[in-house]
């Protein structure tokens, strides 16, 4: 009855064990092995570093692992910043300079080359550009030597200014057409119901039902 995943991400904790906690599951995470060395995420996809994440852990405590590798691909930007989402703004990044750096990286760009359809919001609020969060799951279990993966996504636009004090990560930056709202504008419920992750680890469980 008790989860662990290989995350020192708060805002992912929150999500997973709200998640699990319907499941009558309750979550552990690296903040609770301080003692564990940090993976090294050097792969280049997203579901490379959840499976090198998965392993590690798993392997070094003994114990099947769940690992998470998400992020931000910006449409405008070629994708970026990708598997780099979380140290987008360099050393000692924070989700506060990640999204300044994606302000100023889109606001660089001008109106040249602006995807079409990017209509600003009733408020005026613009939209900079078509985006998608991407989340990586990878559950590995070191007596089988077996993983068992899934991936998911959101599908959005970046706006101009930040919206709504839920979520982390670029969550106040990602609105959500078909909701009217930015990710951060949503409950953890609502957000589970529509995000990548959300998305992801319904389709693992569902593989792992299978299996
Ligand atoms: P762990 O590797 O310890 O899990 P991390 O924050 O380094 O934590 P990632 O390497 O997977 O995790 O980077 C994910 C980054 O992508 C994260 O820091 C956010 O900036 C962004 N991101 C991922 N999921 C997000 C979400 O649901 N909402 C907003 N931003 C998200």
């Amino acid at each position: 009855d008790t989860v662990v995943v290989a995350t020192k991400n708060a805002g992912k904790v929150k999500e997973f064990a709200h998640a699990f906690e319907k499941l009558g599951m309750r979550v552990v995470s690296m903040f609770d092995y301080p003692s564990l060395p940090d993976v090294v995420e050097d792969g280049v996809t997203f579901a490379e570093n959840a499976r090198k994440k998965a392993k590690e852990v798993a392997e070094a405590l003994g114990l099947p692992v769940l690992a998470d590798d998400s992020g931000l691909e910006v449409a405008r930007l070629g994708g970026e910043p990708g598997v780099y989402s979380a140290r987008y703004s360099g050393e000692g990044a924070t989700d506060a300079r990640n999204n300044e750096k994606l302000l100023r990286e889109l606001a660089a760009l001008g109106d040249a080359g602006a995807a079409e359809g990017l209509e600003p919001l009733a408020d005026g609020t613009k939209l900079l550009s078509g985006a998608r969060f991407v989340c990586a799951l990878a559950l590995y279990d070191p007596a089988e030597r077996v993983f068992v993966e899934s991936e998911g996504y959101a599908a959005g636009f970046i706006m101009e200014q930040p919206r709504g004090g839920g979520g982390f990560g670029y969550d106040p930056l990602f609105y959500l057409s078909g909701l009217g709202k930015s990710m951060a504008e949503l409950s953890t419920e609502e957000k589970q119901g529509i995000s990548h992750r959300g998305i992801a680890l319904a389709a693992l469980l569902e593989e792992l039902e299978r299996s």
